[in-house]
């Protein structure tokens, strides 16, 4: 039996957060024995909104930074960027004269993100399923861990490619969506009713990965909470919630026990402070690895092309079944 192939993407669009971490990263280090995995920085999707140029650039590099510190090992692990390996970008084309329309107006991703920005909306933000479809069916994945928002376009995945093998031979593996093991799902800290983001402004809202423990102090004390004093998750108290869950994430147990850990708490003021204590050892290697890191110029741009060169052979052989099975070149 061979192995499962995982493909896992993470969008370089800004500091890598406790949600990101907690929610993903943490995962990814750990099933790292159990498959074949690719991670990739798609910085490709980035662009389908408007990006700074060289704030893209260091985000990036700070990204790939943040995984190698965080324990993605390249003697285990695929990591490369996206935009490095042409063949993404090509596929992409072959798959969008796959795709029809109506299948890429159905997608519903597309509708909440482009209200949500401001002036016009870019071709690229809409075709992004068409992108994500073949950065999963170049290496010929299996699995793809991907939480609810993301599911359609694992159906879309599989129906291009399943349009694809019928119409013109089997090219392609149709992948599965995998639910990510305890993927606890972190609330922004300044407003707990949404999603913990990158891209989300504000400084109270995150507490980043690379924060010092002073930011990280600051961060915590001052998250938002209700007026009770009961330590309890409660869908109508959100932020004591989402701090049970960031306590719960971080020292790998439940919500339950979390509760049970704070029962003779004094009130959310010591759930704060002990969340403050544990956050920061909980990210102290992270941050010392990421320094020593850094401290060698080159060292993560030479494992990002190592990892590209690793990838590509797959990547080519992929879009050449393709374009022969199509009739193109
Ligand atoms: N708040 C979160 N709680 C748990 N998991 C989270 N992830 C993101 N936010 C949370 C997980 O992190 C991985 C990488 O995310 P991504 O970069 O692909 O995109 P995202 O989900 O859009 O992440 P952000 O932080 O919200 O970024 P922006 O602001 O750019 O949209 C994914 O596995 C994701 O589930």
């Amino acid at each position: 039996m061979s192995r499962p192939v995982v493909f896992s993407g993470i969008q370089p669009t800004g500091a890598i957060h406790i949600g990101n971490y907690f929610g993903a990263i943490k995962q990814w280090v750990a099933g790292q024995d159990d498959a074949e995995n690719i991670f990739c920085l798609v910085d490709m999707h980035a662009l389908t909104v408007p990006q700074e140029p060289e704030a893209l650039r260091g985000q990036i590099l700070e990204t790939a930074t943040v995984l190698l510190a965080a324990g993605i090992d390249p003697a285990k692990s695929r990591l490369f960027v996206q935009s490095h390996v042409r063949e993404h970008g090509e596929l992409a084309w072959y798959l969008s004269c796959v795709a029809s329309m109506g299948q890429m107006q159905r997608m519903t991703q597309f509708k909440e993100k482009s209200e949500s920005q401001r002036g016009e909306v870019r071709v690229g933000l809409f075709t992004y399923p068409i992108l994500m479809a073949a950065d999963i069916l170049l290496y010929r994945t299996t699995q793809v861990p991907v939480g609810d928002d993301q599911r359609q376009h694992i159906e879309l995945t599989r129906d291009l490619a399943q349009r694809f093998n019928a119409t013109y031979g089997e090219a392609f593996v149709l992948p599965e969506p995998a639910i990510p093991k305890a993927g606890a799902r972190i609330m922004g800290l300044d407003d707990p009713t949404k999603k913990m983001s990158k891209s989300a402004p504000g400084s109270y809202h995150a507490v980043r990965v690379l924060d010092s423990p002073d930011v990280i102090k600051k961060t915590v004390m001052a998250a938002q909470t209700d007026s009770g004093r009961d330590v309890r998750a409660d869908p109508a108290r959100p932020g004591v919630t989402n701090l049970l869950a960031i306590y719960a994430a971080a020292t790998g147990t439940t919500i339950e026990a979390a509760e049970a850990h704070f029962a003779d708490a004094r009130g959310y003021g010591d759930v704060k402070k002990e969340l403050v204590d544990i956050l920061v050892e909980t990210l102290r290697p992270l941050r010392e690895r990421y320094a020593e890191l850094s401290a060698v110029p080159g060292t993560v741009h030479a494992l990002l092309a190592q990892g590209a060169r690793a990838v590509r052979p797959t990547a080519r052989d992929t879009v050449d079944t393709v374009k022969r099975a199509m009739g193109a070149g």
